[in-house]
């Protein structure tokens, strides 16, 4: 039982651990405190597949604050052979430039489907991507060369997206889990580090600034929880009620 949303997340089998291990270990030095979650969401047990072969279904989520975070929160997903997955995203309080920080890590029986994004809170706005895309651009440029693409996304989307949007679909076996730890760990660390970077020389913007960008945070996150990609999933999982109140009470909470 969790009782904090600091408590280590302890999902045997959960494919996405060494990834939130690894940002975990890179937040300590911002002094992290606990979020606030309900209980119901900390954690929560499900069932998926079949009357005669259940699976156990655990999702977990990992939540803090900061000085600069409003709210860091790790949706974790461990459902054997159906799911893992480990949606990541750090959301800057709006009194500073920033973009959001998000991860997206999916094993499906599928395959893989991972992204990895520094996103803008407000688009046509050099001020706001000019000094994040510079430096992002070469990294992204390093990682994506040796991954396959991971094919078109939404036009509605677009906005939502910078041009360093790492984004592959991987089979399962043992190729994949090569690229996973070979490529996409690295381009995590490397996306990670660089946005860390951004946050500790950020400085307070002014009161009309930051109002643009809670105005963009806010269409930002409406849109990420009006189409999340997970709902049908975690509605088989854990059923409609608890996964609506989830996404707009917990994951996209602004
Ligand atoms: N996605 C979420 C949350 C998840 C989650 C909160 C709790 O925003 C998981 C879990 N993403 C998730 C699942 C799928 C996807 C797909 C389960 C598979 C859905 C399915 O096939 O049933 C990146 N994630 C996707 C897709 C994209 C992204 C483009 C494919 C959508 C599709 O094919 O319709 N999500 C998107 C993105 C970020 C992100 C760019 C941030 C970097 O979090």
């Amino acid at each position: 039982l969790r009782l904090s949303s600091l408590d280590p997340v302890r999902m045997p089998e959960w494919r996405w651990a060494p990834f939130l291990s690894h940002a975990i270990n890179a937040l300590i030095p911002l002094k992290p405190e606990p979020y606030p979650v309900a209980p119901e969401f900390l954690q929560r047990e499900g069932k998926t597949g079949s009357k005669s072969q259940p699976i156990k279904v655990t999702t977990c989520t990992w939540a803090c604050r900061t000085k600069k975070f409003r709210q860091v929160r790790a949706a974790c997903v461990e459902a054997g052979s159906s799911a893992s997955v480990l949606n990541f995203v750090i959301n800057p309080y709006h009194t500073f430039d920033l973009p959001f920080f998000g991860a997206d890590l999916v094993t499906l029986p599928s395959g893989h489907l991972l992204a990895l994004d520094l996103q803008p809170a407000i688009t046509s706005d050099e001020r706001h991507t000019k000094q994040v895309w510079e430096r992002l651009m070469p990294i992204f440029e390093q990682w994506r060369v040796r991954l396959p693409e991971g094919g078109p996304i939404p036009e509605e989307a677009k906005p939502y997206f910078s041009p360093g949007f790492l984004w592959t679909r991987l089979h399962l076996g043992s190729e994949g889990n090569q690229l996973i730890d070979e490529v996409i760990m690295p381009a995590f660390r490397d996306y990670l580090n660089l946005y860390l970077d951004l946050v500790e020389m950020a400085e307070e913007v002014s009161p009309q600034r930051a109002f643009k960008l809670l105005e963009g945070q806010k269409r930002y996150l409406s849109y990420r929880g009006k189409k999340d990609p997970a709902r049908a999933m975690l509605a088989r999982f854990h059923g409609h009620q608890w996964t609506e109140s989830y996404i707009h009470n917990v994951l996209f909470d602004l």
